[in-house]
């Protein structure tokens, strides 16, 4: 556990991707920084290299500057890199401390190098997350921001990053400020009515006004409960099940959306027997692709496990993309398939136009004509691009997170959610039973205790630990 005495220690790490790159850097955060950096750095126009030579021991970095020159190795005597120094001035840093970075050529033998010495001279090597925890600390941002740095880092596609980017504006604080001042306010129409029962008004009626403040409370949490749940495409993507009769196309199909050799395609009807599943970004909406067995009945023990696997995949679908094959005949089983999926969200692919039999729109019975349709050749790539579309077409009601709901919490910001919503519910039901108004307080403190712990006000250490525990070294 990281504890940050007031005249903490300075810490350092390497800032950037380990490997070869361009520009690596260092950070130094605390207030030996400059003490520890200044002895390392020659500036250009200057001679000498020793780590004591007066002129650049007397160097004045200016904060949010940039200085060029070398880095040195005192005790050998050499220089290790052309570098670039950064020195931003407490408290307007990262982490409010005292930062210098350094930036030099990337690979991990420099790095490596940089940073031994920069420990050598007297800073500690950082813990994971140790500087966001220190902005944290220090006050620079709320646990909400905090927390968004590891959701930028590691946002998959440009939504996630989007509310990340919110998150880390403070967006979400805010969010959760004003239900808490909404609370306070109901707090303080309650705690009146407790200590000064005789100031209260006939015609004031507290319990009105609690209530409605309470149920609007009650309301907007449950709201940002409700996109956590919305938002699951963003952590785990949409999941999509290519679906549909044996040797109809679904590997190919799975192929070309994927453009991956992903699924074996043979022209044996029963090719694909386990669920083949893969990852792909459409117009920035990541979608876990999954290609199934094909259905239809089988006497075949593996077929028949393949076939039990598809149909769970299509329980879980949030879109079914249900193929046939234009060359023959609709049969009884595209029929039951189609009944199986017909209340979820579909698009029926009609495969093979390539050699589509003449007459296969009028075998179309009335009731698939209404269902968003595609004709594509699989195999020719026809029609792709359009299909590519529809699906977007189709996901974006759910994927279209508008500005005013992008304060999407995460997992433990919806659970502390949950549970602060609970005590405020037991506090509505006391106040329309008429229960003690220093039971409906305590009620309503329980209630702000969670609305504090999201923004890091009241979250215990362990909590912290194991949100900067997600962190890498150096962030
Ligand atoms: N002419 C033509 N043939 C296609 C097209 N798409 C797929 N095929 C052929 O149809 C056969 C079956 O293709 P797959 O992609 O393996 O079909 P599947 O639905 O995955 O089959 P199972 O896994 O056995 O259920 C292969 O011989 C493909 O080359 C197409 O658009 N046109
Ligand atoms: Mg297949």
């Amino acid at each position: 556990m990281i504890h940050i005495p007031e005249n903490s220690d300075t810490i350092a790490a390497i800032a950037t991707p380990y490997g070869s790159g361009g520009v690596g850097i260092i950070k130094i955060s605390g207030h030996k920084a400059l003490q520890i950096a200044r002895p390392l750095f020659r500036p250009k126009h200057t001679t000498g290299l020793s780590g004591t030579d007066a002129l650049h021991r007397n160097t004045v970095f200016r904060s949010h500057r940039l200085y060029y020159g070398y880095l040195l190795d005192p005790a050998a005597n050499t220089v290790c890199d052309e570098v670039l120094i950064a020195y931003m001035q407490a408290p307007h840093s990262y982490t409010r401390e005292n930062i210098v970075e350094i930036n030099s050529h990337s690979g991990p033998a420099v790095l490596n190098y940089i940073l031994k010495l920069v420990l050598n001279n007297g800073a500690r090597l950082a813990e994971p997350g140790e500087f966001t925890r220190r902005a944290f600390l220090n006050g620079r941002i709320d646990l909400t921001q905090a927390e968004s740095v590891i959701d930028l880092i590691n946002a998959q596609n440009e939504q996630a990053l989007a509310i990340a980017n919110e998150h880390l504006k403070g967006g979400l604080r805010r969010k959760i400020e004003a239900v808490k001042k909404e609370l306070l306010d109901v707090l303080s129409l309650i705690e009146v009515s407790i200590d000064f029962p005789d100031d209260i008004h006939a015609e004031e009626n507290i319990e009105e006004l609690a209530a409605a403040g309470m149920t609007e409370i009650i309301t907007v949490m449950q709201s940002l409960i409700r996109l956590y749940d919305d938002a699951d495409y963003l952590r785990e993507g949409f999941k999509i099940s290519i679906i549909g009769k044996p040797n109809v196309g679904k590997s190919s199909l799975m192929n070309c959306l994927t453009e991956k050799d992903r699924s074996i395609v043979t022209n044996i009807p029963g090719t694909t027997r386990d669920l083949v599943s893969e990852t792909v970004i459409l117009n920035g909406i990541p979608i876990v692709l999954s290609d199934t067995a094909g259905i239809q009945e089988s006497q075949d023990e593996v077929e028949i496990i393949g076939i039990r696997k598809s149909r769970e995949s299509l329980k879980n679908a949030d879109l079914i993309l249900l193929v046939t094959d234009t060359s023959g005949q609709l049969t009884q089983d595209d029929f039951d398939i189609f009944n199986e999926v017909s209340k979820k969200l579909i698009i029926l692919v009609h495969n093979k136009t390539d050699i589509i039999k003449a007459d296969f729109k009028n075998m179309l019975p009335e009731h698939w004509k209404t269902v968003l349709t595609c004709y594509i050749s699989a195999k020719n790539k026809q029609g792709i691009d359009d299909l590519r579309q529809k699906i977007v077409q189709r996901l974006n009601n759910r994927a279209n997170t508008s500005p005013s709901e992008m304060y999407v919490p995460n997992l433990r910001q919806k659970l502390a959610l949950e549970k602060g919503i609970s005590p405020m519910c037991t506090a509505l039901a006391e106040l329309k039973t008429q229960a003690p108004y220093e039971i409906i307080a305590l009620n309503l403190q329980e209630t702000l205790s969670y609305l504090d712990e999201i923004t890091g006000l009241t979250t215990s250490q362990d909590v912290l630990d194991m949100i900067f525990r997600n962190f890498c070294i150096g962030k």
